[in-house]
């Protein structure tokens, strides 16, 4: 049977997909692929269900999204039994990621009029008879095409932003999680149930090509960088602007003070967590030489008690995309072949659809291992002077997501996050920028660029109105052909006494 998805709308094509459970294989669901016709008519009844949605004013939508939550957090339970049979990953690790998404729609729904809303800023001299005031305004219909690897947390990011700002979405989760992105258009439907505001298509790539040539006034894509430019290239065809998540190579620098235990036990949070399916999981790692044998040794040790499988007691799941296994295996081959050392698994870690942990040490910088998103439960060690060179190995990547840096001396480690050129930063702690719903979150380079969270994830979704009043008639008329040669002059005389003395 092809699961309903709380649209109520005809679907013309009848061609259908299984999700599958990626440690089972057991069908979960059984969707509908959209086709072309099928997405232009969800983004037809967004246009209407935006403007509805527009018109509720800040309190309206506000009290709608807080409903949302609560709905969410109340089946929280479901939620995470359904994300769990769909990425393999434990139940705890579900809870988790839902209730940082919880986090996110209420900071969205309760800044949105704050970060958004009008406001009188100052006009300057040569206005000052203007009022002028900023506003945003809502886009319209806003994309979002999801991943799979936090079917709820990543895409909500998006989602909960871009409704706080008064858009309708049409989300396509990944081809992989259908179900769970189901679950949350269902969800919102019936704490909204007057218009479609957030409507679901489901496909693969091809539905999600056809969602970004669609008109809709922006697409917000998280998944592969490669993926990134074909979405860009479609979207450009009728300049519908793009913010892209895509993948992290992210590293964590460890300095000669810093506390071993807690940043060894981070990093294997960091580095093995959702099987490594993370974009801001520590792939690479980067110790100050005095310490690097005593963390790599706690590392280790911490490591060996870490398990993936699909039992209750599992510390973490299977590769949710099968296909990863092979790119993970090439990685760790092409190091090995280099002279890496394994301290930890290997090759035989490769047990599909599960990936034990991998330590590689002594890994050439120009290894895939190093260079390229393994997204998997391996982590690189390497040995570097100090945490300036730690910073200079870090920035040598094309990616620039986020990172994590440990060191007891606060002005050193400030120093060391801020020279890092990823969009977020951790000190002392792994990812934990991702749970602070007022701080920006997105990347450069093939990280992709705009952001998402925070006030900035809210503007990325709305378009700035600028409007100047006339409050009373100008000293000198200038925006007119009345304008006499004196007016000019006294403009001058001013803009010379303002504006125009020497620098030194
Ligand atoms: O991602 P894709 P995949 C990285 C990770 C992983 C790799 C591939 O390294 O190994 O990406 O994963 C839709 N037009 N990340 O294949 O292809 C697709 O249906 C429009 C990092 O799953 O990027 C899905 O909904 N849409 C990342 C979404 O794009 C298209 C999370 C992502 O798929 C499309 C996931 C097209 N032509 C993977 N082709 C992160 N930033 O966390 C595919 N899609």
């Amino acid at each position: 049977m092809v699961a309903t998805i709380g649209n109520q709308q005809t679907i013309r094509s009848t061609e259908v997909f299984d999700s599958l459970n990626p440690a089972t294989s057991e069908v979960i669901a059984t969707f509908p692929v959209f086709g072309e016709a099928d997405v232009a008519d969800t983004v037809q009844r967004a246009r209407q269900a935006a403007s509805w949605w527009a018109e509720l004013g800040w309190a309206g939508r506000q009290q709608r999204l807080l409903a949302w939550k609560s709905h969410i957090t109340r089946y929280m339970g479901r939620l995470a039994e359904l994300v769990h049979n769909e990425t393999g990953k434990p139940v705890p690790d579900a809870q988790l990621e839902i209730l940082l998404a919880i986090v996110h729609i209420d900071w969205a729904a309760k800044h949105a009029r704050r970060v958004l809303g009008p406001r009188r800023v100052r006009s300057g001299l040569v206005a000052m008879n203007h009022a002028a005031v900023l506003e945003y305004q809502p886009l319209g219909v806003v994309g979002v095409i999801g991943p799979w690897n936090y079917p709820v947390f990543t895409p909500m990011g998006s989602i909960g932003y871009a409704l706080a700002a008064g858009n309708a979405v049409v989300f396509k989760p990944s081809e992989l999680t259908p179900a769970v992105g189901g679950w949350l258009v269902s969800s919102f439907a019936e704490v909204v149930p007057e218009q479609p505001v957030l409507q679901l298509v489901t496909g693969a790539g091809q539905t999600g090509g056809q969602l970004a040539r669609s008109g809709v006034d922006k697409i917000a894509f998280t998944g592969s960088a490669t993926t990134a430019r074909k979405v860009m290239a479609a979207c450009a065809e009728n300049l519908t602007p793009i913010v892209a998540e895509c993948g992290g190579k992210d590293a964590m620098i460890v300095g000669s003070d810093a506390d071993l235990d807690a940043a060894a036990d981070a990093c294997a949070w960091g580095a093995l967590s959702n099987a490594g399916q993370t974009c801001v999981g520590i792939e690479r790692v980067y110790v100050a030489q005095d310490v690097y044998h005593t963390f790599l040794e706690k590392l280790a040790d911490r490591v060996t008690s870490v398990r993936p499988g699909d039992d209750r007691e599992a510390d973490y799941g299977p590769m949710t995309m099968p296909g990863q296994a092979e790119i993970i295996e090439s990685h760790i081959a092409d190091a090995l072949a280099r002279g890496a050392r394994p301290v930890v698994g290997g090759i035989a870690s490769i047990r599909r659809p599960y990936v034990g942990p991998v330590i590689l040490a002594d890994v050439p910088e120009e290894s895939k291992a190093v260079t390229d998103e393994t997204f998997g439960p391996t982590v690189t060690v390497a040995k570097v002077a100090d945490l300036a060179e730690g910073v200079e190995l870090a920035n040598a990547s094309r990616y620039a997501l986020g990172g994590t840096v440990f060191a007891k001396n606060k002005k050193a480690a400030m120093a060391a996050a801020r020279a890092l050129r990823s969009g977020m930063t951790a000190i002392n702690s792994v990812i934990s920028f991702a749970s602070v719903p007022s701080l920006p979150f997105g990347g450069s380079g093939d990280s992709g660029f705009g952001r998402i969270h925070g006030a900035d994830g809210l503007r990325e979704f709305a378009r700035p109105k600028a409007i100047t009043r006339q409050r009373m008639k100008p000293l000198l008329n200038l925006t007119s052909f009345t304008r006499s040669d004196k007016d000019m002059n006294r403009l001058l005389a001013g803009a010379a006494i303002l504006h125009g003395r020497r620098y030194r």
